[in-house]
């Protein structure tokens, strides 16, 4: 349930902007997004803003290669953002710097953030951000003072349980300064992976319709429903989040389950947790085209297919909709996930409403069950996606060109075609730090493995870039410990503790560790998370743990 923010704020969960916006831009910053090991592409649409004079901040705990190049680096310690952000729009607000035409002819509720974000001077902000008070208050002005900014975030500020606050205040900053809906200028997400944008418009969120239509909506369910050729009344309501279904297992609530393109085990928060759950399954068939660590615990494995082994229509990071095509067929009895599906669906006395053949019958329906919805594909074609280069929705109709840039008329998706101003507050995060857990711990990527890790741990050069998880940590908190690079360090939090080799970096805050979480087993990272979820969005606080670390010998078996 990624952009609840945008969605509350703006209407609408999407990026504002196309891509060419940002190389438009004449500051932009950069607030949690690893750009250069996450999102290359990106990178180059960045490095284009540059090489026209643009102005770029970066607001992350590590110094990570797109930070070597920004004019302003804001070390901001982790879960610590909102502190940051509404310090930033304090200093707006009080400089003046806000765009008083524009909050009054297109948006409500200024008044309460204002009030909200009153008491959050600099210097408060700072002692909780640890990011000097002179730099937030030039990052303010660099963007108060533009009429083309763009904020631009990843994970690094969504994965925190108040992530969907964090969104709302870079979202609040964007409309403060009228800086929405223009070339180079808006709030923007930059959505994971491949088709994250395109799942969460269609029903992968488990509280939707298609068109990123509400599942509790009335005329959205009698409008879905009529599309599937059933009564409203056998849609169910909304469902449990991925961390909500591990708890549901553990209650007794949830006894089977059959995941498709999901390794909970290496991905989700707990990792002891969440294998105690999957043991617990009477039930359990997975769908993958290898054998996960989690398809491991698994009844029935059906091998499914990749990306490139079936065609079909995905939207992209700026909601563009674009066609995959097929590159080769499946090998062996491995079946295409489509046919697995619909297959399934005729097993389980269903098949009258799973009558396809082929991707394109599947995106043909999805055209008119998304009509009339936020993300309106009705208008999308193949041919048209082909001739166009992809096409961005809403697009209601045939002679509709996609909508690259939403808001350009001033109007935002609520009826009163406002947008709104939410009202801000701080709160710790869900593991604090204390005398025995003293460290901050957060997690993410490194740039030649792959999420989970299925696919990149199989591939020989990647695992020699990076074969294990590393410990990075700061000369100054490794000094504190005895540690130097290689040495065996455990880490430990209040769930679990795992083994791995310490990598001492300068770029990284002295009071922060972090680890990629690609691996399984004694080697993940989500051994050491926890649970606690964003209450809105229900993303659980990746980013954010306390820890402790000390030396250790090597692990049993291990070098
Ligand atoms: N090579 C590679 N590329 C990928 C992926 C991959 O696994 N490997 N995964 C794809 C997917 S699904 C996604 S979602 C994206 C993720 O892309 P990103 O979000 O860019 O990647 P992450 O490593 O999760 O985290 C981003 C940054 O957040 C920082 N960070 C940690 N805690 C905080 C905090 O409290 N505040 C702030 N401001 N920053 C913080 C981290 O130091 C890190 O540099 O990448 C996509 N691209
Ligand atoms: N600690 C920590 N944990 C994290 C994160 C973090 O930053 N820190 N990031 C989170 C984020 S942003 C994400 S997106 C999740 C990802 O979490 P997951 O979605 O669970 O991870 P993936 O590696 O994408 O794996 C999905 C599984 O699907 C399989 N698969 C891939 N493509 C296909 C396909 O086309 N068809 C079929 N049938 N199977 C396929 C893969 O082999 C793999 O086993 O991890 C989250 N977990
Ligand atoms: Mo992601």
């Amino acid at each position: 349930m990624l952009f609840r923010s945008y969605k509350t704020a703006l209407g609408v969960d999407r990026a504002p902007n196309p891509w060419n916006d940002i190389s438009e831009a004449e500051v932009l910053m950069v607030i949690g997004a690893n750009i250069g090991e996450c999102a290359p592409i990106t990178t180059d649409y960045i490095w284009r803003a540059r090489d026209k004079g643009a102005k770029l901040i970066v607001a992350d705990p590590r110094f990570t290669p797109i930070a070597r190049n920004a004019d302003l680096y804001l070390p901001v310690r982790p879960g610590t953002d909102l502190a940051l952000l509404m310090a930033m729009l304090h200093v707006i607000i009080r400089d003046g710097l806000t765009d008083r035409a524009f909050i009054e002819a297109h948006t409500t509720g200024f008044e309460k953030t204002a009030e909200s974000v009153a008491r959050w001077n600099p210097g408060r902000a700072a002692e909780v951000s640890g990011v000097a008070p002179e730099a937030i208050e030039k990052a303010a002005h660099l963007i108060g003072e533009s009429r083309r900014a763009m904020l631009m975030h990843a994970r690094g500020l969504e994965h925190q349980s108040k992530g969907v606050e964090n969104c709302e205040a870079v979202v609040a900053i964007a409309l403060a300064t009228g800086n929405i809906g223009r070339e180079g200028a808006g709030p923007i997400m930059i959505t994971g992976q491949g088709n994250g944008q395109g799942g969460r418009e269609h029903g992968q969120k488990c509280d939707q319709l298609p068109g990123q239509r509400s599942l509790t909506d009335p005329v959205a369910r009698e409008h879905v429903a009529g599309v599937w050729g059933i009564s409203p009344d056998d849609l169910p309501g909304p469902g449990y989040t991925a961390v909500e279904i591990m708890n549901a297992i553990h209650s007794g609530e949830i006894k089977g389950l059959f995941s498709i393109c999901f390794n909970p085990l290496v991905s989700l928060p707990d990792a002891n947790f969440t294998r105690e759950a999957l043991e617990k399954l009477e039930f359990f068939g997975v769908v993958d085209f290898f054998l996960s660590e989690t398809a491991a615990h698994a009844d029935v494995v059906l091998a499914g297919s990749l990306q490139e082994e079936e065609e079909g229509v995905t939207a992209n990071v700026e909601a563009r909709v674009i066609h995959i095509k097929k590159a080769v067929d499946p090998p062996g009895n491995a079946r295409t996930d489509s046919s697995i599906v619909c297959d399934l669906a005729r097993r389980l006395g269903r098949g009258q409403y799973f009558p396809f053949k082929e991707p394109r019958e599947i995106f043909e329906e999805l055209r008119r069950a998304s009509q009339g919805g936020l993300a309106d594909y009705y208008g999308i074609t193949y041919e048209r996606i082909d001739r166009e280069m992809g096409v961005f929705w809403p697009c209601p109709t045939l002679d509709h060109p996609g909508t690259p840039r939403l808001f350009e008329d001033g109007r935002f998706f609520h009826p009163d075609g406002k947008a709104r101003f939410m009202s801000l507050t701080w709160r710790d995060s869900g593991d604090p730090v204390d005398a025995e857990f003293s460290i901050y711990l957060t997690t993410g990527r490194v740039v030649s493995q792959y999420l989970s890790g299925t696919q990149t741990r199989r591939i020989g050069a990647l695992v020699d870039q990076y074969p294990e998880p590393k410990l990075e940590l700061h000369p100054r908190l490794a000094e504190q410990h005895k540690i130097s690079s290689g040495d065996w360090v455990t880490v430990t939090s209040r769930r679990s503790s795992i083994t791995l080799q310490a990598m001492v970096v300068r770029t990284i805050r002295p009071d922060t560790v972090f680890i990629p979480y690609h691996w399984p087993g004694g080697r993940s990272a989500n051994r050491l998370t926890h649970r606690t979820l964003d209450p809105r969005s229900k993303i659980p606080e990746y980013k954010v743990s306390a820890c402790r670390i000390e030396k250790a010998a090597a692990p049993g078996g291990r070098p």
